[in-house]
């Protein structure tokens, strides 16, 4: 960042300090990662210059000698490496990425359906809040209260009596795997289009640690920058027979100008997710994630579902005598960075709720394992003892460093 150095301290300062930040802390928020060297440099590149509004082959602008096959090869490694029969990757990011899904299948009013936000959804799946929950009628399942699993029985009674135009499968908050079978029969049985947003799991897709949406779903959405680990961006998988309407509600319906520099770090992290490299990372999340959910367990924290099959672990930490916010706080000043986060059924309110949300996709991309797990298990358990003592979370935050020293962070020069 030499030039920026110069022209722009304030900002090269604060990007600094954020790289030390990334690199000095351990970072469990499961939706965050550590992009490559290779994918930083290409979003930051010229590509950023250039407008190409169409798609390769059919754009409004000349001077698409290179754009063109920047794009086609990111659609054509997301087909390989996913086995799709098209793909389409300029949606900015997932909410995007869903809206264009719902202004491809569904007029305003129409009933969708997808998972609640406080049972672990997203907030495009039809909240209240989000233009999904305003523009359309949400019908939302839910979780059974025993298991804390999806409960299906509630998604095909809901859509039997419902009809949805469409479907939405896919969690933010949900550990567990996913049985896309099920909503595929639910889907074909009620005339919905089934659309799977696999934002969270689609690196453990891309590796075969999760059993995959595409083969059975009408479309597919995605960010690329979680589990996946590339840019921020977004993408849809889609049937064949679904592409020219995806199309047209990405571009024009919903957005202008692709973003080409994100386009080509789309393409660089596609490549880099079918090796085997990957695969073996995508497996070490979920193994770590099972290792630091059993830890967790032994010391006493109460896991959502009993414990993960993914990712991602959510905890309801009340029974510690605390709540998800504080608990975040002091995990933050003891160098440990997650979310905090509503847990099924929550008496508590989302801005002060009963549980934290971490993962693992972050920690295994530096090549933490086992021993590291065991460790944020016992640090984390720690914090909930000196939570109001700055000098005992200054303390592991310290150790924490220590470890976090031992593990270079993708992207980040030391
Ligand atoms: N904000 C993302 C997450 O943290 O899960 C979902 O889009």
């Amino acid at each position: 960042m030499e030039n920026l150095r110069k022209t722009d301290p304030e900002i090269a300062d604060l990007v600094d300090k954020e790289a030390r930040r990334q690199r000095d802390k351990i970072r469990l928020i499961p939706s965050e990662n550590y992009a490559s060297a290779s994918v930083l440099e290409v979003s930051g590149t010229v590509l950023t210059n250039k407008y190409s509004e169409g798609y390769a082959g059919k754009r409004y602008y000349e001077g698409q000698q290179f754009i063109d096959g920047i794009e086609t090869l990111a659609v054509e490694r997301a087909k390989a490496l996913f086995g799709a029969e098209a793909a389409n990757v300029q949606p900015y990011s997932g909410s995007p990425a869903n809206l264009a899904v719902y202004f491809a299948f569904a007029k305003p009013g129409d009933t969708i359906m997808g998972l609640a936000l406080d049972h672990g959804g997203h907030l495009t799946h039809g909240w209240g809040v989000s233009i999904t929950g305003s523009f359309f009628n949400p019908v939302r399942y839910g979780l059974n209260p025993e298991t804390h699993l999806i409960d299906y029985d509630m998604v095909r009674d809901l859509a039997r009596k419902n009809r949805p135009r469409i479907i939405m499968a896919g969690a933010t908050a949900y550990p567990r795997i996913i049985d896309f079978n099920v909503f595929a029969e639910v889907a074909k049985e009620v005339g919905a289009i089934l659309c799977v947003d696999m934002a969270h799991i689609a690196g453990l897709v891309a590796g075969g640690v999760h059993p995959s949406p595409v083969p059975v779903a009408d479309v597919v959405t995605t960010t690329t920058h979680k589990s996946l680990r590339g840019p921020r961006g977004g993408m849809i998988l889609m049937k064949k027979e679904h592409r020219k309407a995806i199309n047209k509600a990405v571009f024009p319906g919903l957005q202008g100008g692709p973003h080409n520099h994100t386009t080509a770090a789309i393409a660089v992290a596609l490549k880099e997710a079918a090796t085997d490299e990957f695969k073996i990372y995508a497996r070490n999340i979920v193994e770590n994630a099972k290792h630091l959910a059993a830890k967790l367990n032994e010391k006493g924290f109460r896991l959502v579902s009993g414990g993960t099959d993914n990712h991602l672990i959510l905890i309801d930490v009340t029974p510690r005598g605390i709540t998800g916010k504080p608990f975040a706080q002091a995990l933050d000043k003891a160098g440990i960075v997650c979310n905090y986060n509503t847990v099924p059924f929550d008496s508590r309110p989302p801005a002060d709720p009963s549980g934290i949300r971490i993962g693992t996709p972050a920690m295994t991309s530096r090549g933490m394992g086992k021993p590291e797990m065991e460790k944020l298990a016992d640090w984390m358990n720690q914090v909930v003892g000196c939570m109001n003592d700055e000098a005992a979370l200054a303390r592991i935050a310290g150790e924490v460093k220590e470890l976090c020293a031992g593990f270079p962070a993708p992207g980040i020069s030391a």
